[in-house]
């Protein structure tokens, strides 16, 4: 299974070490084409970040998008690239799962919050010392929900 994991950069780098449990949880579902979201070497200026230039990144950000089976976004540090990704992975009518703190004392955007079905777009609020039992509840019934398709 290939995941897609979206994190704030340019948004801020406040909660990178939040999305190093979560990438370090999802690499035991698959592949995590975005791992390096999750490094503490990448800040918010580019510091550790592709030599590439912008039309790179998201030209590459876009393609492995469409690869992936599955999207997880961790959605409590407010970024515009997270925000860009999400409406496109729900064009392409890809599963998502987006994650939010309510400790940090944000108000997720209606946009995320309001785009939940339940279904295809999951929205999770947790607490940080919860967030593997989250993600394995939301890839276990993810797997029953495929194999009940595939019947
Ligand atoms: C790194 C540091 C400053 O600029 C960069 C550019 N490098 C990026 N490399 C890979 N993916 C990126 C980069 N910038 C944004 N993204 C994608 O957008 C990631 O997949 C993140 O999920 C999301 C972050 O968007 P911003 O708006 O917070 O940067």
């Amino acid at each position: 299974m290939k995941v897609y994991f979206c994190g704030s950069i340019r948004g801020g780098r406040d909660d990178v070490h939040v999305y190093q449990k979560i990438v370090h949880k999802l690499q035991s579902y698959g592949s995590v084409l975005t791992e390096h979201v999750s490094s503490a070497e990448l800040s918010d200026t580019g510091e550790g970040a592709m030599e590439a230039g912008d039309q790179a990144i998201h030209d590459r950000d876009v393609d492995w998008l469409r690869q992936s089976d599955v999207v997880v976004a961790e959605v409590t540090q407010p970024s515009l690239g997270v925000g860009y990704e999400l409406g496109r992975a729900v064009d392409m009518k890809k599963k998502v799962l987006c994650l939010f703190r309510p400790s940090s004392g944000r108000t997720l955007s209606a946009m995320i919050r309001g785009a939940a079905d339940g279904d295809q777009f999951v929205v999770t609020d947790y607490s940080e010392d919860e967030v593997e039992k989250v993600l394995e509840e939301f890839f276990s019934l993810k797997e029953s929900r495929t194999n009940q398709n595939a019947e």
